[in-house]
């Protein structure tokens, strides 16, 4: 089991690493657009510490930084990609959507991996790898029809995928009451998947309770359903100023804000040096990348 000191660690990376995304766009030195998880760190960190990263398959989607860095810890490789640099993780050609590394996919079509994560699930079942495949969606993906006839799938077919629900409550400004009828872990249930409701903002707890469910689902090879409640305490995209929700919503997360929950838990020395440690390799990549060339086309 991680000590609570990695796993802080890991979260403070993230959230260091999306602050500095938006500190370059105020300075136009990155473009296009980015979705940042600042709030939802404990998810993406618990998930991937609970996974065995030798063999087990993530399938990211549009909000995916903390997934990846979770998972690969690729802090310099990501942000070559959302800067455009050919050194990044799938030279420049991805950015902040299209990552590809190891057994790490993701994409910003909302629902679009549903049946492809289901594909991998299959592919490693037949293997016989002992592989599982976790699937990232958010609450607004569960109105793309695919989820269902994905769920139907690895039901009847027993596949050994996790379906990670991140219900932050917001799909852009829609408010999750009214877009989604009904309790959303009926909806796994009906397929007969067992499902879940879990809390998303203490990492010990989640961690620990996600490692029992990963074990479940490798060693049963059936499919799982968590739907986690979290927060993005940022826009939905880097010009999103959240006028839809109330500063009072706002506060009342901040308080259980996942990297505050841990901050009271550790020595102050401790945490001080783990939050330099992370901006210094930050600031480090981010100079590099600053140096380091955009990709050519061939014909170019
Ligand atoms: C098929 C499709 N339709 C629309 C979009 C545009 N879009 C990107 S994210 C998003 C909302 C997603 O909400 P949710 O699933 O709750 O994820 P969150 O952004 O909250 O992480 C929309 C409508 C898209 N990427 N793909
Ligand atoms: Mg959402």
């Amino acid at each position: 089991m991680k000590e609570l000191k990695d796993l802080y660690k890991q979260m403070v990376l993230i959230r260091k690493f999306e602050e500095k995304l938006y500190e370059l766009f105020s300075k136009d030195l990155l473009f296009g657009t980015i979705h940042a998880c600042i709030g939802q760190e404990a998810v993406a960190v618990g998930i991937a510490n609970a996974l065995d990263k030798s063999c087990d398959i993530v399938v990211s989607n549009h909000r995916g930084h903390g997934h990846y860095i979770a998972f690969s810890n690729d802090v310099e490789g990501l942000m070559a990609e959302i800067m455009g640099k050919k050194t990044g993780v799938v030279a420049g050609r991805g950015g902040s959507q299209h990552l590809y590394n190891n057994n790490f996919y993701s994409n910003g079509v909302q629902g679009g991996m549903v049946p492809i994560a289901n594909g991998m699930a299959l592919a490693e079942k037949m293997k016989k790898t002992n592989a599982i495949v976790i699937c990232f969606i958010g609450d607004g993906t569960l109105g793309q029809g695919v989820v269902y006839e994905s769920m139907n799938i690895s039901s009847l077919w027993s596949l050994p995928i996790i379906y990670v629900l991140e219900n932050n409550i917001y799909a852009m400004s829609t408010n999750v009451k009214d877009a989604v009828a009904g309790d959303i872990i009926h909806r796994a249930k009906a397929f007969n998947i067992d499902a879940e409701k879990l809390e998303g903002n203490d990492i010990e707890a989640l961690y620990r309770k996600l490692a029992v469910i990963v074990t479940k689902v490798r060693n049963s090879s059936k499919p799982y359903f968590m739907c986690i409640d979290t927060y993005r305490f940022c826009g939905h995209s880097k010009s999103d100023s959240c006028e839809y929700r109330s500063r009072e919503e706002e506060l009342s997360w901040r308080d259980k804000d996942p990297l505050s929950l841990v901050y009271a838990k550790l020595p102050k020395e401790m945490v001080k040096k783990v939050e330099k440690e992370c901006i210094e390799r930050i600031e480090g990549a981010f100079r590099k990348c600053q140096k380091d060339l955009y990709p050519v086309l061939k014909n170019e």
